[in-house]
């Protein structure tokens, strides 16, 4: 659109001139605009269309990555800045939908902005949580969760005239579902369709985030994933997912009967991707809903087998759902007789209780019914398919493997580049075109120009700007100084054990240790952090609290700080991300091998030129495959010997602890008089007892390796042209880790759908 037209609209639109209106006023004129121009866009499928259902979509602020992908950013932000208004403002006033917790939503964001840009035909199912997951805040340095309630009348959602009847426990509930639309970058634009309930009643969260959760039509949506320490909770889980899934089913019928289907070819219309087992109840809701069309149950099982397909996201045994029977026949006692058909199926077929839906305790698991009735089992990076195949999934494996596939993860170049680092973009791009933005192998074209030092002088620069970006955004919003001379190290992701946060911080220990020894270090380290912890995850609080009070401790050292300093940022979410990634130098991935399934923060801190500090896990084994030993720095133990291990129950940290003087120094240190003066007793016993007496996932076996490769890692910075082109050779690199290239596998493999 030219740029006098945009003038013109955005005149219109507001009813006044630019320098007249208020940024709210040039804000809701702004969505309007892109709302139209997505509606042109928004276009009737050849063929089948995906239907991606699922618990999150962690899509961030959406204003600037629309006009990113309908060609108008550029344009709108020069014609602001003539009327004297900042585009930056303007995107401050937009709250973030925090509608995820970590990975698996934001990788459904990503996957939708890739389904729009390939011109594929897919739309996103899932639910209008009034509150998004909580806002983090420190209080007497322990996380404290207050409601994020995000929904603002100025926002991108359309209510829409549609809704279905949904029956629960007997009750009859009509949902209204609420659109927004999806840009694809030059693409089309498909829908992301969130369900909710008109009576859901916000005032419920009164005081933190606890609520009445037996309250159904007032409670339903308010908040992703309620706390299910309690059966009320985890039947509100259910209550939540079953919703989902069957206002998805009514609408995939509707919308196949209109495009011309019989149901009996739904396969041919519509294809369901399961993302992860929260929408697993889909299966059985359709071949319900099917009957109520009038198809026998056999057809109908067949058919819907032939209409989804499944991602499993971790092998983490805890968060592989089961639920029980009698919380089934409570809530949705219509689906009981369906899934006492499936299973007795498999029963029948298999004569083998590990496979068996329904267990002998009347327990149904939820990925085990994917399994069997779906077409497509994936998981999301080599690795972690591998695990799947050969340990976890090993039984289902024997039975399908041609069902098994993996599909690695995927980022948006558009978000994660373009718009979070525009500098490195425009640099990019002028050296090898923009073609890279949309064909992502085109990045490759890169290297030869590391082989020259501008290159390398420039790439340096550009992370100086990033790191004082970010440096002046820290002080403005946080009142935190960092040193942007100092080496910027971070770790980002949601808190766990199994990411082992707790191991970057017994380095950190070991560092300051040293330096109060008088080891003085070449250069000052800043560490990031920028962590959730699930609400009532003790441990993850815990090792929280431990990052914030070493921090303290260290900040409050004149000697120390001068070397080392711990920044655990709050509340980090998509936009925190946007402007941290980019300044980051050496990305931490150090899970347990084995048990991170891909990742997709390593790929953007890949992306935007930081060198990783990982694990062969996840994706991280791919990234050491392309980037070579000398680009990444890799250390610990391997997967294979990880699953021997837990296998025999052989590991005791108490002998590493024993073995290692440094590590028992920095382990002792948490229950030390300088720590235990600052902190709180029993959140830091706990930790100590439980590194101590348990530390599942094994940080102590790889402490000393990991010391090694991080001090090595620093020392190799100090050459500058050749950290330099460290960086350069990460982005070269990283074409492979775009999700567009996630999307075509996809596509190719399992949903078959056709480019308009
Ligand atoms: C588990 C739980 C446990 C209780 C609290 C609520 C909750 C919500 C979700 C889950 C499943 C977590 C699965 C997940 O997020 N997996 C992540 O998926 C990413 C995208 O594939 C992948 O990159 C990460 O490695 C994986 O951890």
């Amino acid at each position: 659109m030219p740029v006098e037209h945009i003038k013109l609209v955005l005149e219109t639109t507001l009813g006044k001139s630019i320098a007249d209106a208020t940024n709210e006023e040039i804000y809701a004129a702004l969505i309007n605009i892109v709302q139209g121009l997505a509606a042109n866009k928004n276009k009737i499928p050849h063929g089948r269309k995906l239907y991606y259902i699922s618990a999150e979509f962690l899509i961030g602020k959406l204003l600037s990555n629309n006009m990113i992908n309908l060609g108008i950013f550029d344009d709108v932000r020069d014609l602001l800045k003539e009327y004297g208004k900042d585009i930056t403002d303007i995107e401050e006033l937009e709250l973030e939908p925090s509608l995820g917790n970590g990975g698996l939503g934001r990788l459904a964001a990503c996957f939708l902005d890739s389904l729009a840009t390939l011109g594929l035909s897919g739309d996103g199912i899932g639910l209008n949580y009034h509150f998004g997951l909580f806002k983090q805040t420190f209080k007497n340095n322990l996380q404290t969760e207050i409601p994020d309630h995000w929904l603002s009348p100025l926002g991108w959602l359309t209510r829409t005239g549609e809704g279905y009847d949904v029956i629960m426990a007997g009750k009859k509930y009509h949902s209204t579902m609420y659109d927004l639309y999806v840009t694809g970058y030059k693409g089309r634009a498909n829908k992301l369709h969130l369900f909710d309930l008109d009576t859901v009643d916000d005032t419920l969260i009164a005081d933190g985030i606890g609520f009445n959760k037996k309250k159904i039509s007032k409670n339903l949506t308010l908040c992703l994933y309620p706390d299910d320490s309690d059966d009320d909770g985890r039947k509100l889980r259910i209550y939540q997912q079953y919703f989902m899934v069957s206002n998805a089913a009514h609408l995939i019928i509707e919308e196949s009967l209109s495009r011309g289907s019989d149901l009996h070819d739904l396969f041919d219309y519509a294809v369901i991707q399961i993302n992860d087992t929260h929408p697993t109840m889909v299966i059985p809701e359709l071949i319900r809903q099917l009957g109520e069309h009038g198809i026998n149950m056999t057809e109908a099982i067949d058919i819907v087998s032939k209409c989804c397909a499944y991602t499993n996201h971790t092998i983490l045994a805890e968060a592989l759902e089961k639920w029980p029977l009698s919380y089934l026949e409570e809530i949705v006692p219509q689906l009981v007789p369906i899934i006492e058909v499936l299973d007795n199926r498999i029963r029948r077929k298999f004569n083998d209780e590990k496979v068996a839906i329904i267990d002998s305790n009347d327990t149904v698991h939820m990925a085990r019914l994917d399994i069997h009735y779906t077409y497509s089992t994936n998981g999301v990076a080599s690795l972690h398919t591998e695990i799947l195949k050969n340990s976890e999934l090993k039984d289902f494996y024997n039975l399908y493997p041609e069902k098994f596939n993996n599909k690695t993860n995927g980022i948006t170049y558009r978000r994660w580049l373009l718009q979070a680092n525009p500098e490195l973009a425009d640099y990019i791009a002028k050296k090898i075109g923009p073609g890279f933005i949309r064909y992502s192998e085109e990045l490759s074209d890169f290297e030869v120009y590391l082989n020259q030092e501008d290159t390398l002088n420039d790439l340096l620069t550009i992370k100086k700007v990033k790191k004082t970006q970010l440096a002046d955004y820290l002080l403005k919003t946080r009142n935190i100084t960092v040193d942007t001379e100092s080496i910027f190290d971070m770790q980002t992701k949601r808190l766990h054990e199994y990411k082992r946060q707790q191991l970057n911080l017994l380095w950190v220990i070991k560092r300051y240790l040293e330096i109060k020894q008088g080891l003085i270090p070449k250069r000052k380290v800043t560490v990031f952090f920028g962590a959730k912890a699930a609400p009532a995850y003790t441990i993850a609080k815990d090792i929280i609290h431990a990052i914030i009070v070493i921090s303290k401790i260290i900040d409050a050292d004149p000697v120390a700080s001068k070397y080392l300093q711990v920044v655990m940022v709050d509340n980090y979410n998509v936009t925190l991300a946007e402007k941290m990634i980019p300044a980051c130098e050496f990305s931490e991935q150090i899970s347990l091998a084995s048990k991170e399934a891909s990742g997709t923060g390593n790929m953007k801190y890949m992306l935007n030129g930081a060198v990783t500090i990982g694990t062969e896990d996840g994706a991280n084994v791919e990234i050491h495959n392309f980037v070579g030993d000398k680009n990444i720095y890799i250390f610990g133990m391997q997967s294979d010997e990880v699953i021997k291990a837990y296998e025999k129950g052989s590991y005791n940290s108490k002998s590493y602890y024993k073995k290692d003087p440094v590590l028992k120094k920095a382990v002792d240190f948490l229950v030390g008089k300088e720590a235990m003066s600052l902190g709180n007793k029993e959140n830091l016993k706990r930790l100590y007892d439980e590194l101590l007496n348990k530390d599942w996932f094994m940080t102590f076996p790889d402490f000393s390796e990991y010391c090694k490769v991080r001090e090595k890692a620093y020392e190799d910075y100090e050459d500058r042209e050749a950290f330099a082109k460290k960086c350069g050779i990460n982005i070269a690199r990283a074409g492979f880790f775009s999700s567009d290239r996630t999307i075509k596998e996809y596509n190719n493999d399992i949903w078959h759908l056709e480019a308009n």
